[in-house]
């Protein structure tokens, strides 16, 4: 009898350990990473170089690293369905942006927003590495030939940029990269500041009380959300643009219950903001405490950890060098 065996497509994702993990980045990334795992031939990567776009404390960066992986684990990323890797332990992700950078255009570059943003947001530390961002954004997804890519709305940029390069790679030499596709996945909301509604939770923001941290604990994460800005009508009822605060917390409460907006306005109809407010942390540090508990028997285990790094860009290397390889030749670099 004739099989037919459908390769599985692949998938590249990458979280920079710029900060502890947020809810956000649970929302909108890692919760759908372990879900993708049973469909998808996935690759994920602790995006450690690009983290170093923006000046980090060296020893931080290092413990970050380690919990990012620590947590990635926790949270269900499993090494015997998936790459993890450390993006620095992979030499060829920086080989390829060199090769990309020279096949990217200044123009295209300079139209980055996140460049712009960064920029602003940092304008002591401007560097090349923020400047190029997009063409080792473009190596980590090119090099492993990935067909798709989650990314949230504020990349999709960056996943063009990536295609346009690896398209005109393609054309100056000849087929080489698969150009990749985004990944909107249904549940990735982008989950917004608690202190400012009207911005996204960042990992990266000064104020404590804007984020909530996977790893706060319940009395945190309760507090935290008690805390959260909304606004003076009391009534709970979803609209973004006049009631930001209130449909954030309604977003992350449809996220752990499932419920539908209306389902969640009539469950709290006449009864305050601040039961709803408990009730968004109860269910948060719910689906946050199990994976806690597991975070930090990890965290313990460094000798753990390390292995699955090196096991992980063992792997990564075996398949971004094939594509080096290929690169390199093409390009006309002499081969010894
Ligand atoms: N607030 C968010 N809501 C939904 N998804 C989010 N992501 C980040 N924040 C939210 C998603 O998390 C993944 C990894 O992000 P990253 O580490 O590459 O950097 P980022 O998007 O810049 O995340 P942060 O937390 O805002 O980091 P900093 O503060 O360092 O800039 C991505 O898939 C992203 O969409």
């Amino acid at each position: 009898m004739e099989q037919t065996t459908e390769k599985k497509k692949r998938i590249l994702s990458g979280i920079q350990p710029s900060g502890s993990f947020t809810l956000g980045n649970y929302i909108g990334a890692i919760r759908n990473w372990a879900k993708l795992q049973d469909d998808f031939e996935c690759l994920y990567m602790v995006a450690d170089l690009h983290a170093l776009t923006v000046r980090q404390v060296p020893a931080d960066l290092r413990a970050r690293t380690k919990e990012a992986t620590a947590m990635l684990l926790a949270a269900g990323i499993d090494t015997k369905e998936s790459i993890l890797f450390a993006q620095s332990h992979v030499p060829a992700h920086t080989q390829l942006n060199w090769i990309l950078c020279c096949n990217s255009q200044f123009g295209e570059l300079s139209r980055m927003t996140q460049f712009k943003d960064k920029s602003a947001k940092h304008p002591d530390n401007v560097n090349g590495g923020l400047f190029t961002y997009p063409a080792l954004m473009a190596a980590d997804i090119l090099i492993y030939n990935a067909d798709l890519v989650p990314v949230g709305q504020d990349q999709t940029q960056h996943l063009e940029l990536a295609r346009t390069v690896a398209n005109r790679f393609n054309n100056a030499y000849s087929p080489t990269f698969t150009l990749p596709d985004g990944y909107i996945t249904k549940e990735g909301a982008k989950i917004m500041s608690l202190t400012d509604p009207t911005k996204k939770m960042s990992k990266s923001d000064d104020n404590q009380n804007s984020f909530i941290l996977m790893n706060d604990d319940r009395d945190t994460i309760v507090r935290k959300f008690k805390r959260a800005v909304t606004d003076s009508d009391g009534v709970i009822r979803f609209d973004t643009e006049n009631k930001p605060g209130i449909s954030n917390l309604m977003s992350i409460y449809n996220v752990f219950t499932g419920k539908s907006m209306d389902e969640i306005a009539a469950e709290f109809d006449g009864r305050g903001y601040a039961d709803f407010k408990v009730a968004v942390g109860e269910v948060v540090a719910d689906a946050l405490d199990p994976i806690n508990a597991e975070y930090e028997k990890i965290l313990a285990d460094k000798a753990y950890i390390d292995n699955t790094l090196k096991e992980g860009a063992q792997m990564a290397s075996k398949l971004a060098n094939r594509t080096l390889t290929k690169v390199y030749k093409k390009v006309g670099l002499y081969q010894i």
